[in-house]
């Protein structure tokens, strides 16, 4: 075992007389960070085909998903485009009106946390 000198005038430490070092293990948990799902709001005047090709060009869907989504937000009122963080969700839904409101459509899009 190692010992460390004696010095004159300084006890070496000896256990439990106030010089032993506790070490504590801390565990640091960080949360994922939150999750934002951009929803398609249905409408009486948007043409089918807009809402489609906005969901393949903005969204990258192929056509027959496309479609199934465009035909559950005709049905439901409503349908999620996708799951993206808080920054490129926003960007989507300003993307999405911008869009339409340049080709003239009152499509509606909002964006949400994911539970
Ligand atoms: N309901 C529209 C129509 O019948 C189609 C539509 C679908 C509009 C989805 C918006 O998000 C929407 N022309």
């Amino acid at each position: 075992m190692a010992t460390s000198p004696n010095l004159p005038g300084i006890a070496p430490p000896t256990p439990g007389d106030g010089d032993t070092a506790v070490l504590e293990r801390t565990t640091q948990r960080t949360e994922p960070p939150r999750m934002y799902q951009v929803v398609l709001l249905n409408d009486d005047f948007t043409p089918m085909e807009f809402v489609v090709w906005v969901l393949q060009e903005l969204f990258n869907k192929d056509r027959e998903t496309a479609t199934q989504i465009m035909l559950k937000i005709h049905i439901e009122g409503r349908g999620v485009c996708g799951v993206f963080s808080r920054d490129v969700a926003n960007t989507k839904v300003e993307q999405v009106l911008q869009t339409a409101q340049h080709n003239g459509h009152p499509l509606q899009c909002v964006c949400e946390p994911v539970e």
